[in-house]
């Protein structure tokens, strides 16, 4: 929990055995984003994870259009035209690989030979802006529209979820976070803390930093090994 927010609207999902891990990031006010961010945690919770690593993530995929389904029908009970939505970034491990699936702008990174790589692309207006050659990288941190994402479970009728597949080597660490994180603490930081400390300081490190530096949102994260 943030130090600005009364309600922590991220949820997260660790399932080691399976292989399959989440951060979704809700959004909607009124507890309407931590019903979002939790019916996505829950519903990749069960899917089965015995098959290999595509026909895995074309499960996570399925389910999230069906909690997009869901929450489009929520929002259509409630008074008013407010989304309800959530963010959403996972990654599922196979046979020496990865596979990352995603919506929004929580993010995913590979840290591998003291590299770090931001393996999704946000979904999110000033990305399609500097993509478009109309914004520099450096001005989107600090842009009003910053925080204005263009994809998200529950945001239009037909939910888009990008997909990218990579090498997991043993030794790599994966991280996944929400924006409380990635906007506060800068990717080199990140990196040099990922190769200075275990994995386990590092993450108490990154939410201390977060809550040092005001905390304007909160702040899930997820570091992954592989062994
Ligand atoms: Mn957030």
């Amino acid at each position: 929990m943030g130090l600005r927010r009364k309600l922590n609207e991220d949820s997260y999902l660790e399932r080691s055995e399976a292989g399959l891990f989440v951060v979704a990031d809700g959004m909607g006010g009124h507890e309407a984003g931590e019903v979002a961010s939790r019916m996505i945690v829950e519903r990749l919770g069960s899917i089965e994870a015995d098959s290999g690593l595509s026909a895995r993530v074309d499960r996570a995929v399925a389910a999230l259009g069906d909690v997009n389904a869901d929450l489009i029908d929520l929002a259509h009970q409630k008074e008013g035209k407010h989304t309800i939505g959530s963010t959403v970034v996972g990654l599922a491990f196979g046979q020496g690989a990865f596979e990352c699936f995603w919506a929004g702008d929580s993010r995913a990174y590979r840290l591998h030979d003291r590299k770090l790589t931001q393996i999704s692309r946000d979904h999110s207006l000033v990305n399609d802006l500097v993509s478009a050659g109309m914004l520099k990288p450096e001005e989107a941190e600090h842009h009003p529209d910053a925080n204005v994402i263009t994809r998200a479970v529950g945001a239009a009728e037909t939910l888009k979820v990008e997909r990218v597949m990579g090498e997991a080597h043993q030794g790599d660490l994966f991280l996944l976070a929400s924006d409380g994180l990635t906007r506060v603490v800068p990717d080199a930081e990140l990196e040099e803390d990922l190769i200075r400390k275990n994995p386990m300081q590092a993450a108490d490190g990154f939410i201390e930093k977060v809550l040092d530096r005001g905390a304007p949102d909160n702040v899930t994260l997820i570091i992954v090994r592989v062994g």
